[in-house]
């Protein structure tokens, strides 16, 4: 029996990264030589894993240089062209699937289990469904061209699933990209780059430029057709204005605060395990987490001793041991902002169980009660293990409660009754809802969210609709006079 990733594929990440530190840009099909460096650590251990170059305005021009160059190239493959390239990287990922899952968890600080069984096989499943749709492309989005030069610029929190779901329908549409992954996360991007030579992919399709926010903005600023982020709130509205009048298309995937809602009627045990996958899913940094759990009142206290029951059970240790829950928060920054809201949503009243920071970059999976509408804790998105705890006497006040909020990205509804579920489910204003499940991920179901969680979908046919440009206008046909 296959247990999955060990010592020995660890050994062999650390030998790659050896061989490969420290890293240029990946730019018209070549790793560039190393510019100005810093380094991609592990936070479970504070060990630095490689050094990685930081993105010059300089660099991320000849980036777009490149995928201008390709681009027309690119687009002018028939559709089945295009998809054997799709194919050939799903297949390739697959093949370093334990590699690659043992490199996300060293320089991101998830599970081994989680990066083994979630991010890894759903990265693949990504360019498998969108190779269907390079094939498709013609016959399903008649007239409608690529879009040309993509900028991408994505988060830590599933660094090579969001690079998936960036490159994948932009590839499949025809375009170029130029993406820039999180300065916490850099070294799976690098591993993808690899890839995209081992399939032999055209230079300049996929182009990487690793560096922080000052690269992001250099994206911004250059001469590409459309932005895609994702990542907070602030730094989303700030690219929303500068792209204002330019013409670019944009799509922005933000941040959330989703409500996790439990009638009365719901099957307690598997609303706490759904609690544990929403939640205490990659240390909680989810953008779609239920972080606010709603209960209904008359079943409250019952739900609160098994969710107590439950938590005492999760294993907080070492990403890499198979029998972690909670690993490593990706940053000592992202561990002191997730501790100082809580300080300030006990400071204003809540109450905390669990939710104790240990040494590094480490801390136990909790809730807030006893918490008020405007408390901190229940507004500001935590980003990390801890939820809050409310509850609500009718489906009425569920619905007010789930919606008293800036964001509107997920939400998830336990009910034995479809008939109660899915009408509370048209009641909330949010871009995905699950029903007696939550944080179901499948490249086939678009996802994005309305309000301050942004706009704009990533995956299937409406995902394919935002790497692509609305057919010409055909002039109206006048009636024949007489
Ligand atoms: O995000 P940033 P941070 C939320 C979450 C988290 C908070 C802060 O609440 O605690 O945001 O995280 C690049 N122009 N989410 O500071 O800064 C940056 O280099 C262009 C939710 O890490 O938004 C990185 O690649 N790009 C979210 C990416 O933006 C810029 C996931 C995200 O970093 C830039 C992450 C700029 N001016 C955080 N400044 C989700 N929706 O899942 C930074 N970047």
């Amino acid at each position: 029996m296959d247990y999955g990733p060990s010592v020995e594929d660890s050994a062999a990440v650390r030998d790659w990264l050896k061989a490969k530190s420290p890293f240029g840009h990946f730019i018209g099909g070549k790793f560039q030589t190393p510019g100005k460096t810093f380094a991609s650590s592990n936070p479970s251990t504070g060990e630095a894993l490689a050094e990685v170059s930081q993105g010059t305005a300089a660099d991320v021009e000849a980036a777009v240089k490149a995928a201008r160059k390709a681009q027309k190239g690119w687009a002018a493959l028939s559709g089945s062209e295009r998809a054997r390239y799709l194919y050939a990287i799903a297949r390739h990922v697959q093949k370093r699937e334990r590699f690659l899952s043992v490199l996300e968890t060293l320089d991101n600080g998830k599970p081994i289990r989680e990066s083994r069984d979630i991010d890894i096989p759903l990265v693949a499943r990504h360019f498998y469904h969108h190779a269907g749709w390079a094939e498709l492309r013609d016959a399903e989005f008649p007239g409608h061209a690529p879009l040309g030069v993509c900028g991408q610029i994505i988060p830590w929190n599933f660094p090579l699933l969001m690079l998936a779901w960036k490159i994948a329908p932009a590839l499949a549409a025809g375009n170029t990209v130029v993406l820039k992954p999180a300065e916490y996360t850099s070294l799976t991007a690098l591993a993808f780059a690899e890839i995209c030579q081992e399939v032999g992919l055209p230079a300049g399709v996929v182009n990487i430029v690793t560096g922080d926010g000052a690269t992001g903005a250099a994206i911004v600023e250059a001469e590409v057709d459309k932005i895609a982020f994702t990542g907070s709130t602030e730094v989303g509205r700030a690219i929303a204005a500068k792209l204002s009048g330019t013409g670019r298309k944009l799509t922005l995937e933000l941040g959330g605060k989703s409500p996790f809602i439990v009638m009365e009627d719901a099957d307690l045990d598997a609303a706490v395990e759904g609690v544990v996958d929403s939640i205490w899913f990659n240390q909680g940094q989810v953008c779609c987490a239920g972080s606010r759990i709603l209960v209904a009142e008359a079943v409250a206290d019952r739900f609160e001793t098994l969710l107590n029951a439950r938590m005492a059970k999760l294993i907080v240790g070492p990403p890499l041991d198979k029998s972690t829950d909670i690993g490593a928060i990706v940053d000592p920054v992202q561990k002191d902002r997730i501790q100082a809201i809580c300080r300030a949503a006990t400071d204003a009243g809540a109450e905390l169980v669990g939710g104790q920071p240990g040494e590094g970059c480490f801390i136990a999976p909790g809730y807030l009660k006893n918490i008020a509408p405007a408390n901190p804790g229940m507004v500001e998105e935590i980003f990390g293990p801890i939820a809050t705890l409310s509850t609500f006497r009718t489906a009425d006040e569920a619905v007010e409660l789930a919606n008293n909020t800036r964001y509107g990205l997920a939400g998830s509804v336990w009910s034995e009754s479809a008939t109660v579920a899915t009408d509370l489910a048209a009641r909330i204003k949010a871009g995905v809802i699950w029903i007696n499940c939550a944080n179901m991920f499948d490249a086939a179901a678009p996802f994005g969210g309305y309000r301050e969680s942004g706009f704009g979908r990533e995956g299937g046919f409406t995902g394919m609709l935002d790497y692509l440009a609305e057919p010409p206008v055909k002039p109206r046909k006048e009636p024949e006079a007489g």
